[in-house]
């Protein structure tokens, strides 16, 4: 039997939380022979409902779940973990800027992130999915002393699913068939899809996705619709998107640990490297490959042309200036 790897999740009784927590107890992310112990993190405010997830998670007598901890506060609830995700953070209110949220979730990051450092498992793993997630991975990064700001992370693959599934669907083929496409920069509406690396399976063929669509879809529908998904999802079901930002977190996850299968580029915001010339340690979703055993690596050299640069170097423009917003956390 292997030994459990212990999962930290903040937020746990939240949208989010409450479909993550099930597939993981379930092996969905980390494998279906890996015990897991779930440790399940909350505002004090919203412990009472955390203690009914921890119940239903009992009640589901998974195989695979070790261990259930519930706790009120992030020093508690991260000691040990081996992976730690942060998904609690405080929602935009009405009228509420970008600028406003991020100085508003920044303390929560620097908080958790010097409760990372001093708790959990020196190698662990995190990733950030509560919003504004690339500038709170960076904030949380910048507290390890002790565990390695590298394994620091937030998710972009949401906006990879996203984009993958509207390929899919545009040429009536399953989302397996579609490879490659990724994300460059911050997860907000400057986000730059990118399908130049990306290829389809179609009645036995592969294809660049540049010949199997038309340029001005990819252009124009395509391009539009994933950026601005998320509000999408907000104005039709009133909530924003849960289940699919869960099976987001768990293929991230899933796939730095396990690696994607077939040497598939996938999209992970990581500190970055220097790589395409993004600023060093600026959290940026780039092309990377997972071949597992908790290893990534940015895809470099690819040809960027003159429109995609302008692109990229929004997105950065973004990101630096939410680096500054909040440069007396860092
Ligand atoms: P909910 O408001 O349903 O749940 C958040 C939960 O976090 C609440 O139960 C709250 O009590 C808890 N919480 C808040 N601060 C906490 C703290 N300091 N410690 C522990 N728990 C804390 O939001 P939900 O829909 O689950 O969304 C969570 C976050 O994910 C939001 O910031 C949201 O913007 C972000 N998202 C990020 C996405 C991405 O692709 N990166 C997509 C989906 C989602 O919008």
């Amino acid at each position: 039997m292997k030994k459990p790897i212990r999962v930290a999740i903040t937020g746990a009784a939240g949208n989010i939380g409450y479909s993550l927590a099930f597939p993981i107890a379930a092996g969905d992310m980390l494998g279906k022979d890996q015990p897991v112990i779930l440790q399940l993190v909350e505002l004090p405010m919203a412990i009472q409902g955390l203690h009914g997830v921890a119940m239903e998670l009992d009640d589901c007598a998974y195989p695979l779940l070790h261990g259930i901890e519930v706790a009120d506060n992030a020093a508690q609830g991260f000691k040990d973990a081996d992976v730690v995700m942060l998904v609690g953070a405080k929602p935009r209110g009405p009228g509420q800027t970008r600028a406003d949220l991020i100085r508003e979730n920044g303390p929560i990051f620097t908080g958790q992130g010097d409760a990372i450092d001093q708790n959990a498992a020196e190698d662990v793993k995190v990733i950030v999915v509560g919003n504004p997630c690339n500038t709170n991975a960076l904030i949380a990064a910048s507290r390890a002393k002790r565990t390695n700001k590298a394994n620091f992370t937030a998710m972009t693959r949401l906006d990879q699913n996203r984009a993958t599934g509207q390929l899919a669907k545009k040429l009536g083929i399953a989302p397996a068939a579609v490879k490659d496409v990724f994300i460059w920069g911050n997860h907000s509406d400057t986000m730059v899809p990118d399908f130049s690396l990306g290829y389809v399976h179609i009645n036995g063929e592969k294809k660049p996705v540049s010949a199997a669509v038309p340029a001005e879809w990819l252009a124009g529908d395509f391009d539009k619709t994933v950026r601005t998904r998320g509000k999408a999802i907000i104005d039709a079901r009133g909530k924003s998107s849960a289940a699919s930002a869960a099976q987001a977190a768990i293929d991230h996850i899933h796939d730095w640990f396990l690696g994607s299968g077939d040497n598939s580029v996938v999209s992970m915001a990581v500190p970055s490297d220097g790589s395409y010339g993004i600023p060093e340690g600026l959290v940026y979703s780039f092309p990377v490959r997972v071949t597992g055993g908790w290893k990534y690596e940015i895809v470099t050299g690819l040809p960027i042309d003159a429109a995609m640069q302008v692109r990229i170097d929004g997105s950065t423009k973004e990101l630096l200036a939410e680096r500054e917003a909040v440069k007396d956390l860092l």
